[in-house]
C-alpha cells in the first residue's frame, strides 16, 4: 500500500496535508517552551534559538513569565514546515495554569507531550495523558532532556507506560559515545543518526551493538503495532520483514485511531530530535479533516471556528485566537456564538508569540487571531452562518482552591480595578471573583499560590492597578447557649419632642441552621401594631454584630411586652429599643462561636495517602475514610470534614505531599461550635481588627 501524499487527510492510509494545529503539553518544566523555540528556529520562523534561562524565548514573553521562569499562559506560534503551516500551542505545565491547556485541546489535531525520565513527574504526566485520552486527542510523547543522562533512558517504556492507558511504542533508541547520548536509531526507518547541535542529525552506519539493540527494539515496536493488524502479526510470526511503507501506514493509522502513542526523544535545548519530531507530525498526525470529524463539526458552507484563547493585547485590543474548523473567514465576517452574537472581525493576525502580523482571510485548518470579536469567549463555537452551530466542546475550569481578598491600593482605582478584573477573567476563566456582601471584600479565587500571584501581578503590570492583598475572612458566626427575657428601653427627653420605646424580648437558642425568627406576642396593644416591624428591624440590626463580633444565628426572639408614649414614641425609638434589648441581652446568653465546616475530598496518588491522612488530622480534620478513586489506577480519594479556616491554604500542602498532582474539592457541610484557645484567638483577632 503506497501512500499518496495529495489527499486531504481523510483516509488513514494517507498523510494529512494543510495547516495543522498542535498542542505542546506536559508536566511542569519539562521543556515545552524550549522545544517551541527549537521548532521555530529549526523551521526558520526565528533566526536563532533563544533560551528560557536567558529570557529571550518567543514563548513566556510576558513580564510575569520571564520573572518566574515558567509558563503562566498559552503561547501561540505559527510557522511553516515543508510547505505546510503549523501552529504550536505551548501550554503551561504547572497544574495551576492547566486551564489554558485544557481549553485549547478541542482545536488541535494532535498533542506533543513533552516529558522527562523522572519518576517524580509520572503522576503529573498521567494526569495530562488522561485528559488527552478522554478527549481522544492523538498524542506523541517527546522524552526531553536526554542530555541529562538519566538512568531511565535504558528502559524508557518501563518508566513511562504506567502513566498511559494507551500502549506506548518506542520509535527511537539512544546511541552512546561513552556515557553520553550521541544520537539515536530510528526504529521505523532503521537508520542511525548522530545529533548535531542546532542542525539536522547526520546519518551514520547502523552497526555493532546498536544494530543488535535495534533488532530487538524494532521487533517489540512491530509486535505492538501487530495487535491491531493481523497481516503484520502473520508476517512477524513467519519471520517475514514487513515492507517499510506498511510499517509507516500502521504507525500513522494506529496513532490516529488512538491505539498507540509513539515515543520520540531528544534535547530541546540543542534542537536534537526536533526534526524527527516534526517529520512524525507531518507524516503521521491527523489534519483538520479528522479533527472536524472528531468534534462533530456539521457539514455546510458556513465558516465554523473554535475560540481557544482570548487575549487583551498591550495596544488595548481584544483578540480571539481561533482554529478554523470549516470554511474560511476574514475581515468583516460576522460571527455568532452558540447563543449570542460574537461580533464582526476587524483584523486577522498571524501570531508568533507576542509578534502579531496582519494577514488575509483565514482558510480551513488555520489558527489565527481575530480582532474585536467583542462578545466571543474562550471555548465558544463560532459560525458565520445565520444559524448558530451547537457548542463543539465546553471545558469548565476546575473549581478554584485558593482565595485572596484584594482591594485597590488607592481608592481612586476602584472602578479601574473592576474593569481590570473583568479582563483578567476573560483571559483566564479559571479565576473566579466573588464579592462578599457581608465583609465588602472582593475575593479572588484561583488554582494555587502562583496562579493568584500572577493574577495580581497582571493587574498591576498589564492593567495598571496596584492592589493590596489579604487573607479572606472566614464565615464565622455566633450563637447563644441559653435564653433570657430582656427589657430594652429607649427614653430621651431633650426639650421639644422626646423619644420613647420600650420592649421586652424573650430570646431563646434554636437548633443549628435554623437561622433567625421573630415572633410578635403582644397582647392588649401595649406596643402598638405599627411599631412592631421597627422592633424587628432593630433586633435584626443588632444581630449583625453579636457580643463576640460576628453575625448571630440560630435564635428565636419573641416580643412579649413593652410600653409606649402617645407623643414621644416613633418607629425610630422602637427600633432603638429593639436593638438595645439584644445588645444588652446577648452577653448574658452564653454566646459561643460557630465555624463553618466543609466536606473535603482529596484526590491523591496512593503512595501519598498516608501523608494526606496525617495532613488532614493535623488541620483539625475529621477523617471519614478513604477509597480507591474510581477509574483511576493507583489513586485514592480521602474524605474528611474540615473547618473552613484550615482549608484556606490546604492546597499548598496537598500539592507538596503529592508532587503537585493532588487536588481537592470542598463544599459547605455545617456550622459547628468552637470553644477554647482557638476560639479565643479568633475573637481576639476580630476585636483587634475593629
Ligand atoms: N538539560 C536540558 N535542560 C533543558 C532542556 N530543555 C529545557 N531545559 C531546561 O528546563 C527548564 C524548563 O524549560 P522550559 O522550556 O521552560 O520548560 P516548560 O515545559 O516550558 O516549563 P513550563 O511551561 O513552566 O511547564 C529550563 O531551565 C530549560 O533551560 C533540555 O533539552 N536539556
Ligand atoms: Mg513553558
Amino acid at each position: 500500500m503506497a501512500t499518496s501524499p495529495a489527499t486531504n487527510g481523510n483516509g488513514n492510509g494517507a498523510r494529512a496535508t494543510g495547516p495543522r494545529c498542535v498542542a505542546l503539553v506536559g508536566p511542569f518544566q519539562s521543556g515545552k517552551t524550549t522545544l517551541l523555540e527549537a521548532i521555530l528556529a529549526r523551521t526558520g520562523a526565528i533566526p536563532r534559538q533563544g533560551g528560557v534561562e536567558a529570557g529571550n524565548t518567543v514563548g513566556d514573553a510576558s513580564k510575569e513569565a520571564r520573572h518566574h521562569k515558567m509558563s503562566v499562559e498559552l503561547t501561540v506560534a505559527t510557522t511553516t514546515f515543508m510547505g505546510d503551516a503549523y501552529t504550536f500551542l505551548d501550554s503551561p505545565g504547572s497544574v495551576e495554569f492547566v486551564h489554558d491547556m485544557r481549553a485549547v485541546l478541542p482545536a488541535v489535531d494532535a498533542a506533543v507531550v513533552v516529558c522527562e525520565l523522572d519518576e517524580k513527574k509520572i503522576p503529573q504526566l498521567q494526569l495530562i495523558l488522561r485528559e488527552l485520552e478522554d478527549r481522544k486527542i492523538p498524542r506523541i510523547l517527546f522524552v526531553n532532556k536526554i542530555d541529562k543522562g538519566e538512568a531511565g533512558v535504558h528502559d524508557v517504556l518501563k518508566l513511562l507506560q504506567p502513566a498511559s492507558r494507551t500502549k506506548l511504542i518506542l520509535r527511537q533508541i539512544p546511541t552512546f559515545k561513552g556515557d553520553i547520548i550521541s544520537g539515536f536509531v530510528d526504529l521505523a526507518l532503521e537508520r542511525a543518526f548522530v545529533y548535531k547541535e542546532h542542525a539536522a542529525s547526520e546519518i551514520v552506519p547502523l552497526e555493532g551493538d546498536a544494530a543488535d539493540l535495534e533488532k530487538t527494539a524494532r521487533f517489540s515496536m512491530l509486535e505492538t503495532l501487530a495487535d491491531h493488524d493481523d497481516e503484520l502479526m502473520e508476517q512477524l510470526l513467519e519471520d517475514i520483514q514487513p515492507p517499510r511503507d506498511k510499517v509507516f501506514d500502521d504507525l500513522r493509522s494506529e496513532l490516529r485511531e488512538g491505539f498507540v502513542c509513539p515515543v520520540l526523544m531528544g534535547t530541546a535545548a540543542r534542537a536534537n530530535g526536533v526534526l524527527r519530531l516534526l517529520k512524525a507530525l507531518r507524516h503521521e498526525s491527523p489534519g483538520i479533516a479528522d479533527t472536524a470529524k472528531r468534534l462533530g463539526v456539521k457539514a455546510g458552507n458556513d465558516a465554523v471556528a473554535y475560540v481557544l484563547k482570548t487575549l487583551n493585547t498591550a495596544h488595548g485590543g481584544k483578540m480571539s485566537v481561533v482554529r478554523m474548523l470549516a470554511g474560511q473567514a476574514g475581515d468583516g465576517t460576522t460571527f455568532l456564538t452558540e447563543d449570542d452574537e460574537a461580533g464582526r472581525v476587524a483584523g486577522v493576525f498571524k501570531l508568533v508569540g507576542q509578534t502579531t502580523e496582519k494577514r488575509g482571510p483565514a482558510a480551513l485548518g488555520e489558527t489565527v487571531a481575530f480582532a474585536k470579536l467583542d462578545k466571543a469567549k474562550t471555548g465558544d463555537t463560532l459560525t458565520a452562518g445565520k444559524q448558530a452551530h451547537p457548542a463543539l466542546a465546553k471545558i469548565a475550569p476546575y473549581p478554584p482552591v485558593l482565595a485572596i481578598a484584594i482591594s485597590a491600593k488607592e481608592r481612586k482605582d476602584d472602578v479601574k480595578l473592576g474593569l481590570a478584573l473583568a479582563k483578567l477573567v476573560e483571559e483566564d476563566p479559571s479565576i473566579t471573583i466573588v464579592h462578599n456582601p457581608e465583609t465588602h471584600e472582593v475575593v479572588l479565587w484561583g488554582q494555587g499560590e502562583m496562579h493568584l500571584r500572577v493574577a495580581t501581578e497582571r493587574l498591576s503590570d498589564r492593567f495598571g492597578v496596584a492592589i493590596e492583598r489579604r487573607t479572606p475572612s472566614v464565615g464565622y458566626r455566633e450563637t447563644i447557649r441559653k435564653g433570657i427575657v430582656q427589657r430594652g428601653r429607649h427614653k430621651k427627653q431633650s426639650g421639644g419632642h422626646g423619644q420613647y420605646g420600650d420592649v421586652v424580648l424573650d430570646i431563646k437558642p434554636m437548633p443549628r441552621s435554623s437561622g433567625f425568627s421573630f415572633e410578635d406576642k403582644i397582647t392588649g396593644g401595649v406596643v402598638p401594631r405599627n411599631y412592631i416591624p421597627s422592633v424587628e428591624e432593630g433586633v435584626i440590626d443588632a444581630l449583625k454584630h453579636g457580643p463576640l463580633g460576628f453575625p448571630v444565628v440560630d435564635l428565636h426572639v419573641a416580643l412579649v411586652d413593652g410600653s409606649y408614649h402617645t407623643v414621644d414614641s416613633s418607629d425610630m425609638a422602637f427600633r432603638t429599643a429593639g436593638r438595645i434589648g439584644i445588645v444588652e441581652g446577648l452577653p448574658q446568653c452564653q454566646p459561643v462561636l460557630l465555624e463553618p465546616i466543609h466536606l473535603v475530598e482529596i484526590f491523591c496518588p496512593t503512595d501519598a495517602t498516608a501523608k494526606i491522612n496525617a495532613l488532614m488530622s493535623g488541620r483539625r480534620g475529621q477523617i471519614l475514610g478513604f477509597d480507591t478513586r474510581e477509574g483511576w489506577d493507583g489513586w485514592d480519594v480521602v474524605r474528611a470534614k474540615m473547618p473552613e479556616a484550615e482549608i484556606g491554604d490546604l492546597i499548598v500542602e496537598v500539592r507538596s505531599a503529592t508532587a503537585g498532582a493532588g487536588t481537592f474539592t470542598f463544599k459547605f457541610d455545617h456550622m459547628a461550635e468552637l470553644t477554647g484557645r482557638t476560639a479565643d484567638q479568633i475573637i481576639a483577632a476580630r476585636r483587634a481588627a475593629e
